[in-house]
């Protein structure tokens, strides 16, 4: 411990290390073959913050925190394909290899799974949009919700802006997300906006880690 002695924190609200309980929720954003390197829609380096998000998984699993994952699922004459008028190759139709979770991801039996962008004439990158993730976290109780995945600048960025917007307690995990960076400062771009609207970052040390 530096200069503040836990008493000293204590008196300052600051909260030393996030101790994760049953009103928290993990939301892991898009960890698809198709997002990964060798995928269709690959985000550089995707697969290298997987080994973090299992960390993350673990540190939920044994506090009772609840875990959620989103998945793209498109139709295949979806509107976000280049093909039907949008910015990106076909990516994550529903049922094919591309779609699935990358095979590293050790996501839990009785995780949740939120698909979106399942509408052929809507694009959706928020978790929230057109599925019933708030409904679902507001049932179970849940406060705060943590952040990770793929790809910062889109599905990330507009899950956390609708978790603030939906009044959720938002932190996002800055050791658990990728970008795309079509331009190379998107994703900081979006870092910062996040935080202007009002996200927590935190990586893994942040964590109280209990055994
Ligand atoms: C995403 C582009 C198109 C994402 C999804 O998951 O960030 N990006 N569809
Ligand atoms: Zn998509």
């Amino acid at each position: 411990m530096g200069i503040l002695g836990w008493f000293d924190a204590l008196n300052l609200g600051i909260e030393l290390k996030i101790k994760v309980g049953r009103k928290d929720a993990l939301i892991i954003v898009d960890v698809q073959k198709d997002f990964c390197p060798g995928g269709a829609l690959p985000v550089p380096e995707g697969d290298k913050i997987i080994p973090n998000l299992n960390k993350y998984v673990e540190i939920f699993r044994k506090n009772g925190g609840k875990i959620y994952a989103t998945r793209d699922w498109h139709p295949e004459n979806h509107i976000s394909f280049k093909e039907y008028g949008g910015l990106w190759p076909k990516h994550c139709v529903q049922g094919t290899e591309g779609a699935e979770f990358h095979p590293n991801l050790k996501l839990p039996e009785d995780a949740v799974i939120i698909s979106k962008g399942t509408d052929p004439l809507r694009e959706a990158y928020s978790g929230f949009e057109g599925t019933d993730l708030k409904k679902k976290l507001k049932q179970e109780g849940i406060v705060r919700v943590f952040v990770g995945g793929l790809a910062t600048e889109y599905c990330v960025k507009n899950t956390v802006l609708d978790a603030i917007k939906f009044g959720f307690e938002t932190v996002l995990l800055m050791d658990a997300i990728k970008g795309i960076d079509l331009k190379p400062s998107d994703s900081r771009k979006a870092i910062d906006e996040m935080v202007k609207r009002g996200v927590k970052t935190v990586k893994l040390e942040n964590f109280e880690i209990e055994n």
